[in-house]
């Protein structure tokens, strides 16, 4: 498109069911933040919307698992996404909520729209239901045994353990996590989005988009093509918790969350604007921009875009910037086990370091892959380049400048080839900064921003100053006054990713933020202008504190591992149980059964005879650590074949929450063949 006249800008509404962590920032609100700023301070049309997403099953399960209700819940968690939010800088022009009455209006409105049009066809499919809860289950209510890794507790989307994802009815014993009952299916109707029927306009759209991130283009020709093409999607659900079907007879139904929360950035958009709030979604002049996390691609790319075709009033987006997800320490982020570092946390830890945590992130982000934070990491990039490169530079500067002239600003003189490589650079960052940022590349941005510090700080050592002013006073005046300029240019670009160091520094130059563009024709500092000599804008992270947050975070992690034990099973009668023989017995040999990664090929001397068992244990234990090793054996098993190997018995093993194995058997060492009952 020609250059667009106003940008909305959106950042995906997190849920409302768990405070920030450092992968949503990563992946999502300071990229966008920093692209904000960035249109900001070029002087554009811009609006940064954002607000919690209040709706859906994740909400309603927390609410079940903290035994408050939902409204509790997204209260809770709105006043503490906001707060950090914008504790850490991210500038949105409106963080909404998607329970507010604007929003049921407009998502209401919005459905009710489509229906008149015809664009749903309504269908009555069977569904989970429980009886005693009297209810329709969503699939993240349903739980069961794992057909693949035969974990007990798997949901009806997907197994926790092995990541599977499932559909309620590919579980073992379906129960439902509400009342445990078994849940039975039940005949209901719900509003379908068929996307199959749009999909040609659907990949059309994509197409016309070769310009997105190859991750994000990637992700959507690999759904329109390979999953057996795009499915109708139902826009309802049976839920008591969302935004009310606005049709007769839909008592007990829903919206979709993924139906209203997208909408949700036009109720914000409403809110903030009043009346003028249209023109940031019809006009064609506007450039609308997502900026989400991978998991969100085709709620954004597919989903979102074909609501607002059928609808016909609207723009579809233009971008789509998903970044990759951010690991921690090496492993996955994960809310529910609490690995993670959480904003609100970080916050408190570094008090007025919010922009470490900024530039680590932005350096770090997960642009085009997986990436990793570690605390040494950001320890590393503290120390050795915000201290010693950028911090160093500035306040050798100004500690000069206070030294040599009073703070202010020397005349230069004429300029050597040094001094003019040292303005090109000046003169030429702001353009090349600027399109990094248009190309969403922010670690490269963050790159080339850092050089005008690192080229500042060579210069000085080089120059060398301190030495010049005893012999050629005149060469230290221009020495001061370019190296102030790059100070000064440091603040003024710095506002997109440090906003908090480029006020700080702007204050202590006496400079006011200029527009982006000027920056690149500017003597930033007069000469005979007045600087104050400033403090350290950023403080050494020691070893402790990271060993701290270290230990915090794994601490933290083990406190959360507790998954739900395994329901108790029906009763036995004791002559049942008095038909199993189980021994004591002690493991001879061990050895790993070709070709598989679970099972263990063991000779065991159970004191009547020895044996050979198979067990699925090779996970848990290595051969030799377990040879020698008095374990309990169910004697009269019948006997199985195992990939080939004939098993006779069954070794005991207990199992906990976190699915470690270890041997039952006595306290003490008893002989082999010893009866257990
Ligand atoms: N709440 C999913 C998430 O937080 C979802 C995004 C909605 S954006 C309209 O990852
Ligand atoms: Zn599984």
């Amino acid at each position: 498109m020609p250059e667009p006249k106003r940008y909305t800008v959106t950042a995906a509404l997190p849920y409302a069911n768990g405070p920030v962590h450092i992968g949503h920032l990563a992946g999502c609100y300071l990229p966008a933040d920093i692209y904000v700023r960035y249109l900001r301070q070029k002087g554009k049309a811009v609006k940064f919307i954002c607000g919690s997403d209040e709706h859906g099953v994740a909400i309603i399960m927390k609410a079940k698992a903290e035994g408050i209700s939902p409204q509790e819940v997204v209260d809770h968690y709105h006043e503490t996404m906001q707060t950090a939010f914008k504790g850490l800088g991210i500038s949105f022009d409106i963080y909404s909520r998607t329970s507010r009455k604007i929003h049921h209006e407009t998502a209401s409105d919005f459905f009710l729209k489509l229906y008149e049009k015809g664009a749903f066809t309504e269908k009555e499919t069977e569904q989970y239901y429980d009886p005693e809860a009297e209810q329709f289950l969503a699939d993240r209510y349903i739980e069961g045994e794992c057909p693949n890794c035969h974990f007990p507790n798997a949901y009806g989307d997907q197994c926790e353990n092995c990541g599977t994802s499932l559909s309620p009815t590919d579980l073992i014993e379906p129960r439902s996590r509400l009342s445990g009952a078994t849940p039975e299916r039940r005949k209901t109707t719900h509003w379908f989005l068929p996307l199959d029927h749009l999909s040609g306009r659907i990949k059309a759209y994509v197409q016309s988009h070769k310009d997105w991130k190859p991750n994000v283009y990637g992700q959507c020709m690999s759904w329109l093509d390979e999953s057996g093409g795009l499915q109708a999607r139902s826009m309802t659900r049976d839920l008591d918790w969302g935004i009310k079907v606005p049709l007769p007879d839909a008592e007990g139904k829903v919206l979709y969350v993924w139906f209203d929360a997208p909408i949700g950035y036009i109720s914000a958009t409403k809110e903030l604007l009043g009346d003028q709030w249209e023109e940031w979604w019809k006009d064609e002049d506007t450039s609308l921009i997502h900026f989400i996390g991978k998991d969100n691609i085709v709620f954004h790319c597919i989903i979102f875009p074909a609501m607002l075709m059928e609808h016909g009033e609207f723009i579809l987006p233009d971008q789509v910037p998903a970044n990759e997800f951010l690991n921690l320490e090496g492993k996955k982020i994960s809310t529910s086990r609490n690995w993670a570092v959480w904003l609100h946390e970080y916050l408190d830890d570094f008090p007025d370091q919010q922009d470490v945590l900024r530039y680590v992130l932005c350096a770090a982000a997960p642009e085009t892959k997986d990436n990793d934070f570690t605390w040494k990491d950001f320890q590393t990039r503290n120390n050795s380049e915000l201290v010693a490169i950028y911090g160093n530079f500035v306040n050798r500067v100004l500690v000069l400048m206070q030294k040599y002239y009073e703070g202010v600003v020397p005349k230069p003189g004429s300029f050597t080839d040094v001094d003019r490589e040292l303005l090109n650079l000046l003169e030429s960052s702001p353009e090349k900064i600027g399109a990094s940022l248009e190309q969403y590349r922010f670690r490269e941005a963050l790159n080339s921003y850092m050089q005008l510090a690192r080229a500042g700080n060579k210069y000085l050592a080089d120059e060398e100053p301190w030495k010049q002013v005893k012999t050629d006073p005149q060469r230290t005046q221009t020495i001061l006054y370019l190296a102030t300029q790059v100070c000064a240019a440091l603040a003024q670009l710095g506002e997109p990713f440090l906003p908090f160091t480029s006020k700080k520094l702007r204050s202590f130059l006496g400079i006011e933020l200029l527009d982006w563009q000027a920056c690149a024709r500017q003597e930033f500092v007069a000469a005979g202008q007045l600087v104050s000599k400033g403090e350290l804008l950023f403080q050494k992270v020691e070893d402790e504190k990271i060993d701290l947050e270290l230990e915090k975070l794994k601490q933290k992690s083990m406190e959360k591992t507790v998954v739900p034990s395994e329901p108790l099973k029906e009763e036995v009668a004791f002559d049942d149980f008095a038909k199993m023989d189980i021994r004591t017995g002690t493991i001879l040999s061990a050895e790993p059964v070709p070709k598989t990664d679970k099972l263990l090929k063991l000779t065991v001397d159970i004191g009547v005879e020895k044996r050979t068992i198979v067990s699925g244990i090779a996970e848990h234990f290595k051969p030799e650590d377990i040879i020698g090793q008095q374990v309990s054996v169910l004697a009269n098993l019948a006997p199985k074949k195992l990939r080939g190997v004939e098993s006779k018995g069954m070794i005991l093993m207990a199992e906990n929450n976190s699915g470690k194995l270890e041997f039952v058997r006595p306290g003490e060492s008893f002989e082999n063949g010893s009866v257990i009952r």
